[in-house]
């Protein structure tokens, strides 16, 4: 079994169902799929999007899996247009976004995939609810300590 980390958001419809919906059909993949650890659901502004937008909510988790990282990047696409994802505009609106990452500690470079994840160290509303699944801020080789110094907190908030 492998490890990998996922970022969920969504900003359209009804988020809260969003969130537990697609964590119900990452549930449901093959490869013995389990979601193992999930953090807060976090209220948070929208971030370098093209236009103007409803608050997201964001959150991380961490699932185990025996999915290559490209069969669950495939798969969490799949999941995106099961529920109703529209690809329009870049950082558009959203019902679900569904991003890969971390995969145990690979380092990928596709034209599919990049992992880690390029956004995550300049992204809050990732880095903070990431930061409660790695208390110990040592997630992959990357410098989480300075990432998380740096990076601007404001506008995300804990829900619940
Ligand atoms: N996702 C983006 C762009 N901006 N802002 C917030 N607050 N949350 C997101 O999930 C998000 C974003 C592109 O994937
Ligand atoms: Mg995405
Ligand atoms: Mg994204």
């Amino acid at each position: 079994m492998k490890k990998a980390v996922i970022a969920l958001g969504t900003n359209l419809g009804h988020r809260w169902e969003n969130l537990s919906k697609a964590i119900r059909a990452l549930e449901l993949l093959p490869g013995s799929t389990t979601v193992v650890a999930s953090s807060h659901i976090y209220e948070t502004e929208p971030f370098e999007t093209p236009d103007e937008q409803n608050n997201y909510l964001n959150m991380c988790i961490i699932v185990m899996t025996e999915l290559s990282p490209h069969a669950l990047l495939g798969a969490c696409l799949g999941i995106e247009a099961a529920m109703g994802r529209k690809r329009k505009v870049k950082n558009g609106a959203r019902v679900i976004d569904i991003d890969l990452l971390l995969y145990e500690d690979e380092e990928i470079r596709s034209e599919e995939l990049t992992i880690p994840h390029p956004g995550i160290r300049n992204r809050a509303f990732v880095m903070v609810p990431l930061a409660e699944l790695f208390p110990e801020k040592k997630v992959f080789d990357f410098d989480f300590a300075a990432a998380w110094q740096r990076v601007d907190k404001t506008g995300v908030e804990r829900l619940g």
